[in-house]
């Protein structure tokens, strides 16, 4: 056997294990960020330097337990007022960083293998968990068109991701998501109710005790 042929079918044989289907137009792609996490955990240092993690409050008056933060041409928020997509940090007024490349790089390139080809993001909103920080269950519904999917990297500490359906009565799945896990929803799943239950202690060796999501849309 040739050293190509022996490449191209290990290279090959994992990636279609991986892949998790978890209802028409969603799936899990299994360890898909792995081979990126050094470069993802770089850009990361980068984005949260210029742009501090924050508590934002709901428009209920709640203030949230995940920690968020933006890079990218837009960024998500939420105030009093409601929740929005914006182009500068509010508590800085400076633009959100630049989403680095290999972010936009890792969110193209999972779509495509999750059958959305031309994902080009603008907005990847960064969500933190420490032990106890959940998000209640929710539509993603404030980008400007749902043709687009929305990829979501786990990193750090496991959680649990409760999957629902179109509306929020429908019974959630419980769907376990470890570092290196990239879900990716669009077409007839991108409005689906979900959400994530409290996140549990723990100690991960790369990034302590937390857990980072990144979403990336297609929001403006
Ligand atoms: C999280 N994710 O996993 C929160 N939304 O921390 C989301 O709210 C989410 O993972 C839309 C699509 C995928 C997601
Ligand atoms: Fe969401």
């Amino acid at each position: 056997m040739t050293p190509d042929l022996f490449d191209s079918i290990d290279a090959a044989r994992p990636d279609e294990a991986l892949a998790e289907q978890l209802a028409d137009g969603a799936v899990v792609l299994r360890g898909f960020a792995l081979p990126a996490q050094a470069a993802l955990l770089d850009g990361l240092r980068q984005v949260v330097a210029q742009a501090p993690l924050r508590h934002m409050v709901t428009p209920g008056g709640f203030t949230m337990s995940v920690a968020m933060t933006n890079c990218g041409a837009l960024g998500w928020v939420s105030n009093r007022r409601g929740y929005r997509y914006a182009p500068l940090d509010p508590d800085g007024t400076l633009p959100w960083p630049a989403m680095p490349r290999d972010f936009e790089r890792l969110a193209a390139e999972a779509a495509s293998r999750a059958g959305f080809p031309g994902f080009v993001p603008d907005a990847c909103l960064v969500n933190r968990y420490e032990p106890g920080a959940r998000l209640a269950l929710h539509q993603d519904r404030n980008e400007r068109d749902f043709d687009a999917p929305i990829v979501s990297v786990s990193l750090g500490l496991p959680a649990v991701f409760l999957f629902g359906g179109q509306s929020r009565a429908d019974k959630a799945m419980r769907v376990p998501l470890v570092h290196g896990d990239v879900a990716v929803w669009g077409g007839p799943a991108r409005l689906r109710y979900h959400g994530v239950m409290p996140l549990k202690d723990g100690e991960h060796p790369l990034l302590g005790r937390c857990r980072i999501n990144l979403t990336f849309r297609k929001a403006g």
